[in-house]
Parts: structure tokens; sequence; C-alpha cells
């Protein structure tokens, strides 16, 4: 199948694994995705991450081929299922990294876009190329693109098609790290280690606190956090961390 999934320790590893059209994103794909989205979420992984397979690509956006000859009502409920698995992508309740080689074009960095996390090796390229092919994005590019970098860059991207490399991806915000060449899987766990020794439910709550304030007005995001964080108190959690700290040891967190 061109979507694989793994379990190492704490770590769910999706790959897409069409190498040899650079893991373009075909339907079928999608819809694996989705399925296996939900295979992760009933999983007990605490981190998942997103690869591609093969030397030269993450993914190199949707399948063209595909995309061709279609009628209005295809396209659109084709875009419809880009969007909604993607957005299953960005609510799944344990964070998520796409560890972006080579290119990550289109419906390719869409889906790293729909990730919690992304980084970048030194010699990653990505963009949306979209225009070029007479389309706009159609998997949440136009959206979730500014929310990372701004609405000036955005545009600049989506209607030039220019690609950025990783510094220049890294210096925008569109990516959170750039690291050296290596092994895609194992670059991932490096990045994901600092995420999953803490309580899930601190974890979980202090990404909902920052991703619901994102989507609405300061104070209202207060009082997301000050509900958020009183939540958080009430955790057994808390109270391990609390007390582990005053008696100068690890806590262990049991996730309740
Ligand atoms: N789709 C299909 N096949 C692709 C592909 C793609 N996006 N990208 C690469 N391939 C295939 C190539 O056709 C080639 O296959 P063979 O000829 O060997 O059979 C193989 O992968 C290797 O590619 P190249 O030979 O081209 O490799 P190079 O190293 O020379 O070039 C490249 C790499 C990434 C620069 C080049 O392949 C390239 O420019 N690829 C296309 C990149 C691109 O334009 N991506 C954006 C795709 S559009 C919507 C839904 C979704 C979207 C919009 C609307 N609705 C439903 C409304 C989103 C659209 C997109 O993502």
């Amino acid at each position: 199948m061109a979507i694989d999934i793994k379990y190492a320790g704490p770590y769910a590893v999706l790959t897409l694994n069409r190498p040899d059209a650079l893991n373009a994103l075909q339907f079928t794909m999608i819809e694996a995705l989705s399925y296996t989205l939900d295979q992760v979420a009933a999983s007990d992984a605490r981190a998942l991450i997103v690869t591609g397979a093969g030397p030269k690509a993450f993914c190199a956006g949707a399948d063209i081929k595909e995309l061709m000859d279609r009628d209005l009502m295809a396209q659109r409920l084709g875009a419809q299922l880009g969007q909604r698995t993607f957005a299953k992508l960005a609510a799944l309740r344990i964070p998520s990294v796409a560890v972006l080689h080579g290119y990550a074009f289109g419906g390719g960095l869409e889906l790293a876009m729909a990730c919690t996390f992304r980084i970048a090796t030194i010699k990653a390229r990505m963009g949306l190329p979209e225009i070029k092919l007479g389309l706009i994005p159609g998997y949440g590019g136009t959206q979730r693109l500014p929310r990372l970098v701004g609405e000036a860059r955005a545009t600049e991207l989506v209607m030039s098609g220019r690609t950025v490399d990783a510094i220049e991806a890294e210096r925008w915000g569109l990516v959170n790290r750039v690291v050296p060449e290596g092994e895609p899987e194992e670059l991932g766990k490096t990045f994901m280690a600092d995420f999953v020794g803490y309580s899930r439910c601190a974890s979980l709550f202090a990404r909902e606190a920052v991703a619901r304030g994102m989507a609405t007005t300061l104070d209202e995001g207060l009082d997301i956090e000050a509900d958020l964080s009183t939540l958080a108190y009430q955790t057994a959690d808390a109270a391990e961390g609390m007390r582990a700290f005053l008696q100068k040891r690890t806590p262990e967190f049991k996730d309740a």
C-alpha cells in the first residue's frame, strides 16, 4: 500500500510510499491516509512522524495525472476529501511532525502544514507551484500558509509558485528547524523526543490553548487559557509534577 504505518516505542511513523512518482498523492492514498489516521488516533502512540519514502522527495504534490479530465463535481469532492483528511491530521490528539527532505510541493506541503510541526533537511525545497499549472491549492494551502508565515509571504508564494529553501522556510516560520541530511524517521524521532515524556493531558491542553487562541481574539484566547490551565490543575499528573519537583525527583506521569 502507498501509505505505510509502523509503531516504534512512543512513535507512530507514517510513510508516503510511492517513491517512483516522488510520493505524489493519488486520491486512494488520501483515503488510505484518512483510514490510517483513525488507527493512529486509536493507538497508544504519543507522537506521529510523517515521512516520504525515497531519497528525492517528501511529496511532490497531488498526482497531476489524476487531477486532469475530472468534472466540476469530482474536483470539488476531491478537494473536500483532501481538506477533510488533512483537518483530521491537524486535529489528532497527539502532536505530529512532517520531516521534509528533498521536494515538498503542492499537496505535499499542504499535508506538512496540517502537522503540528515541520522540520526540513538542509537540501529541502518547498512551495505551492499550482499556479504554474493554471490551478490554485485545494488542500488547505491558501488558508494554512498565511496562518504560518503571514498574508504577504503566503500570497507571494501562492501567486508566484516560487519555491523556498530550508533556510528561508525556517526564517519565515514555515518550518520549526533545519536539520542536517539524515534518515527521515530518525530525524523525526530526535525532534519529537522533546514532546513525548510529559503528561498527555498537559500536552493536549497546551496545544489546544494555542490553536484555539489563534482562531479568536486575545480576550477570548485568554479565557480559553484560563479554562484549560484550570483543567490541567485538576489532573493527577499536575499533582505528581509539583510534588516531584518539591521532592527533587523525576515525575512519573500517568496521563490522568
Ligand atoms: N504528480 C504526478 N507525478 C509526478 C508528480 C506529480 N505531482 N511529481 C513528479 N511526478 C513523477 C514524474 O512524472 C516522474 O514520473 P516518470 O516520468 O518517471 O513516470 C517521476 O515522478 C519523477 O519526477 P521527475 O522526473 O520530474 O523528477 P525531477 O527530479 O526531474 O523533478 C520535480 C522533480 C519535483 C521538480 C518535478 O517532478 C515536478 O515539478 N513535479 C511537479 C510538482 C508540482 O507541480 N506539484 C504540485 C502538484 S499540483 C485540487 C486538489 C489538489 C490540488 C489542487 C486542486 N482539487 C481536487 C480541486 C493540489 C494540486 C497540486 O499539488
